[in-house]
């Protein structure tokens, strides 16, 4: 057993007297392509890596949560009654209270149980921690209680806690992630249809090397909501010309050129942005197939192009980085990861140049930005199992 689970085994024994009766561990990710286009029924690709979260959880026979967060230290409880749990005033809890709620207002009752979180995904830099909380614990009571929820199920089940319970009204992406992923494989979902197909992903050929921007926006959440809200002001739009069109996946470039005009600038911009990335998603798909890294890095690089220029969810840490890492031996792609104004890069790099290309983008961000710049090279990893 790793020694993180081994400490988190260890803390819940501390506090609730006895052993739990189940350790879960729920990965995070990264995304190769395909960026804000799962909420507009699109298509991404993503991958599960080995920074995750671990879960000591156990039943407690009281109408009571109580919940442990092993990296704060904090403890906090809630009563069950017979009304569905509501979010609270503690954020952290709200992950974990989202999900119990989401099992409760599909009927399936939860009982009091006893929790222990935490973990090795660093907060805020867009590989997904949130999502990883609430996919361990929807693990956890489905094992528990024994629903026998499929693990997709599982994953739309935290998607609509962090609707409800964060307010981010994010697509399904990082929970499919960490539920569905498996190892040494990306896998592209259709967020339409939820068809997904996994593409081996050899990191003897190109390692996932992420660079933290140390940035945390605090406008990420609420700028999220708003793209949404852009993208579907350009679908009411292409509605009324073709009734059959749910959204953005369903519109072609030849009808967003033809329509420009009825569109304003920005709503043009953000619509473009998202029907050209679901392009480069299948492409870069294809080219992955072909075994062809320098072609996918490419359409990469014109994800960034289109996410800090057309969709403006990037800052100048992330172009920095970007701009740092284009170019250097053995570099075959690079771009902002996540919903953006901040968190990591993803850099594919040749495993026998990622040292210099660690030393050559630290060197350049720290002379820009006088911080040190944290970085991490990225496993893939399966969905959430037992640990
Ligand atoms: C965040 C969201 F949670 C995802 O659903 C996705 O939209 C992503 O931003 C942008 O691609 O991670």
């Amino acid at each position: 057993m790793q020694p993180l689970v081994q400490a988190i085994a260890g803390a819940f024994q501390d506090a609730f007297g006895r052993e739990p009766a189940l350790l879960v561990r729920a990965p995070g990710r990264v995304n190769l392509i395909g960026e804000h286009t799962d909420y507009n029924q699109g298509f991404v690709l993503p991958a599960a890596i080995n920074k995750e979260i671990y879960f000591a959880v156990a039943p407690n026979g009281l109408n009571r949560l109580r919940l442990l967060a092993f990296d704060k230290q904090e403890r906090h409880e809630v009563e069950l009654t017979a009304a569905p749990l509501q979010p609270g005033q503690v954020q952290w809890a709200n992950y974990l209270m989202g999900v119990a709620a989401q099992f409760q207002q599909r009927g399936l009752p939860v009982a009091g149980f006893d929790c222990v979180f935490g973990g090795t995904i660093p907060m805020g830099a867009g590989l997904s921690s949130s999502a990883a909380v609430e996919c361990g614990l929807a693990y956890a009571l489905n094992e528990l209680h024994g629903y026998g929820l499929p693990p997709i199920e599982l994953a739309q089940l935290a998607q609509k806690a962090e609707h409800e319970f964060a307010g981010v009204l994010c697509g399904l992406m990082d929970q499919f992630a960490s539920t569905m992923s498996r190892t040494g494989h990306a896998v592209r979902l259709d967020c339409r249809s939820l068809e997904y197909v996994y593409f081996p992903f050899d990191t003897q050929a190109a390692q996932v090397v992420l660079c933290n921007s140390g940035v945390k926006h605090n406008l990420a959440d609420s700028e999220y909501n708003v793209r949404r809200l852009q993208c579907e002001q350009g679908v009411a739009v292409f509605r009324g010309h073709y009734p059959g069109i749910g959204s953005l996946r369903d519109v072609t470039l030849e009808q967003l050129h033809a329509h420009q005009a009825e569109l304003d600038e920005v709503t043009y911009r953000r619509c473009r942005y998202v029907l050209e990335e679901n392009q480069r998603v299948l492409a870069a798909c294809s080219f992955l197939k072909a075994g062809n890294l320098s072609a996918f890095g490419q359409q990469m690089l014109s994800s960034h192009a289109g996410l800090r220029d057309d969709y403006e969810v990037s800052c100048p840490e992330l172009d920095a980085l970007v701009e740092a890492a284009t170019g250097l031996p053995g570099v075959f792609g690079s771009r902002m990861m996540g919903g953006g104004f901040g968190g990591c890069t993803i850099n594919l790099v040749a495993p026998e140049q990622v040292e210099n290309f660690l030393a050559e983008v630290s060197r350049r961000f720290t002379a820009r930005y006088g911080r040190s710049l944290e970085t991490y090279q990225a496993q893939i990893v399966a969905g959430v199992s037992a640990a």
